[in-house]
C-alpha cells in the first residue's frame, strides 16, 4: 500500500460497533471487567487506549515500523526512548539538535550516570573516533534544527551496528512521507509530532517507532511504567492530521523551495540554509535519502538588529517557537529554541543573533514571498 492511502486507511477501518468512519474517541481512564481477571483486553488508560492504539498503528505503517508507541510531547518521547538505557552507558549524539533535546541531555540524563559526547556528524570520522566500549546509542536529527545539516544515515546506521549501539533518529523535521529512517538502517524513529504530524499548531504530542521486536516489547513497557502518555484526544487530532499529512508535506515543500531559491540571491540574506537548494553543501547527500526537503529554512540576517527587525516587520509569518503548522512562523533560535546551547557551541554551530528560522506554511506562495520582500526591505 502506497503512502497517502496508508496515511487514510491503517489504523482507521470504519468503527466495528456502529460503522463510523473517523476513529471514535474513547475518553476514558478505565474500563469495565466482567469478573475478575476477564476483561476486553482493555484494563487501564496508561496502559491502552483504543484511540491511542488507532494513531500508533497508523505512524508504525508509515514509518515502516512494526510498532509506535504515543507520547505527552516529543521531549517525553526523547525521554523515554533514553530509558532504554543504564547508568554507564554512553550516546554519540549529533551536537546540532533541537535545544531541548541537548539540555534533556546534558541538564537532567548525564545527572543520571549517562555520558554524552556531542559531535559535528557531517564528518564521520567524528562518530567513528566518539565510539567508546560502552557506547550504546547514536542518537541524531537530521535535517537538524536550526543549521538544516545531514546526517548520512545508511553510514552511521553501519557505524552503530557494527559496534552494537543503536541509531535512534529524531525525524520530525522531514517526517515519514519524505524520510523513512527505519528502511535506512535506524532502530528507533523519534518524532515531536507537535510539529508536523499534528500539523495545524494545536497540539503538543510525541511519538516513537521502531522495526524491531525486542525494542517494541521494551518500549511499550516503558511507556506504561513511566506513564509520560498521551490524553486520547491528541490522538484523535494526530490520527485527523495524518489523512492530509502528504498534501501538506508536498505544499510545505513545495513553498520553502520557491521561497528559498528567491531568499538565495536576495542582498539582505548572508547564508541560506535549505537542503533543497543545489547550493547546499549536502544537497546530495540529502537528495539521495530523502524524497523532498521540508518546510525549514535557516537565514543568516548578519546581527540582532536585522533579526529584530524582520521578524517584528513580517505579518503572515507569526513570530513563535515551534513549526510544522499550516500557517508560517518565524523564530529567533537564539532567544527561543536555542537558548540553552552554551554559546561557545552556538558559535561552533553557527546558531547566531542573526540567525532566523522559517517554518514555511502551506498559504499562497505569493503572499509569502510579498511578506518577505516588504519586511526585507
Ligand atoms: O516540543 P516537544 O513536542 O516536546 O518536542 C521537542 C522537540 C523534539 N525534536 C525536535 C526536532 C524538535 O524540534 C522539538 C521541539 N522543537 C521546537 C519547539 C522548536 O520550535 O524547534
Amino acid at each position: 500500500m502506497k503512502f497517502a492511502t496508508t496515511a487514510i486507511h491503517i489504523g482507521q477501518e470504519p468503527d466495528e460497533l456502529t460503522g463510523a468512519v473517523t476513529v471514535p474517541l474513547y475518553q476514558t481512564s478505565t474500563y469495565a471487567q466482567e469478573a475478575i481477571g476477564k476483561h476486553k483486553g482493555w484494563e487501564y488508560a496508561r496502559t491502552q487506549n483504543p484511540t491511542r492504539s488507532k494513531w500508533e498503528a497508523c505512524l508504525a505503517a508509515l514509518e515502516s515500523g512494526i510498532a509506535a508507541y504515543a507520547f505527552g510531547s516529543g521531549s517525553a518521547a526523547v525521554d523515554t526512548v533514553m530509558r532504554l538505557l543504564s547508568a554507564g552507558d554512553h550516546v554519540v549524539m549529533a551536537e546540532d539538535m533541537y535545544g531541548g533535546t541537548y539540555r534533556l541531555a546534558s541538564k537532567v540524563l548525564s545527572r543520571f550516570g549517562i555520558d554524552f559526547s556531542y559531535v559535528d556528524m557531517r564528518d564521520l570520522d567524528n562518530v567513528r573516533n566518539a565510539i567508546r566500549p560502552t557506547t550504546k546509542m547514536i542518537y541524531t536529527e537530521t535535517p537538524t534544527n536550526p543549521m538544516m545539516t545531514i546526517t548520512d544515515l545508511r553510514a552511521v546506521a553501519a557505524i552503530a551496528s557494527s559496534v552494537g549501539a543503536l541509531l535512534v533518529v529524531d525525524n520530525t523535521f522531514a517526517t515519514p512521507y519524505f524520510q523513512r529512517p527505519l528502511e535506512l538502517g535506524a532502530d528507533i524513529v523519534v518524532h515531536s509530532a507537535t510539529k508536523y504530524l499534528g500539523g495545524h499548531s494545536d497540539l503538543i504530542h510525541g511519538i516513537v517507532a521502531t522495526n524491531r521486536p525486542d525494542l517494541a516489547e521494551r518500549l511499550q513497557f516503558l511507556q506504561n511504567a513511566v506513564g509520560a502518555v498521551p490524553g486520547p484526544f491528541e490522538c484523535w487530532l494526530c490520527l485527523r492530521s495524518a489523512k492530509t499529512l502528504h498534501v501538506r508535506m508536498d505544499r510545505h515543500a513545495a513553498n520553502a523551495m520557491a521561497i528559498a531559491t528567491w531568499l538565495e540571491s536576495h542582498p539582505a540574506i548572508k547564508a541560506i540554509h535549505y537542503p533543497g537548494l543545489p547550493s547546499h553543501p549536502q544537497h546530495a547527500l540529502a537528495a539521495s535519502q530523502m524524497s523532498g526537503f521540508g518546510g525549514m529554512i535557516s537565514i543568516e540576517l548578519g546581527s540582532l538588529e536585522r533579526a529584530r527587525h524582520v521578524t517584528e516587520a513580517l505579518r503572515l509569518f507569526c513570530l513563535a517557537e515551534s513549526l510544522g503548522g499550516v500557517e508560517s512562523l518565524v523564530c529567533h533560535p537564539v532567544s527561543m529554541t536555542h537558548g540553552s546551547v552554551p554559546l561557545e557551541q552556538r558559535a561552533r554551530l553557527g546558531i547566531t543573533d542573526g540567525l532566523v528560522r522559517l517554518s514555511v506554511g502551506i498559504e499562497d506562495v505569493s503572499d509569502l514571498l510579498a511578506d518577505l520582500e516588504q519586511a526585507l526591505a
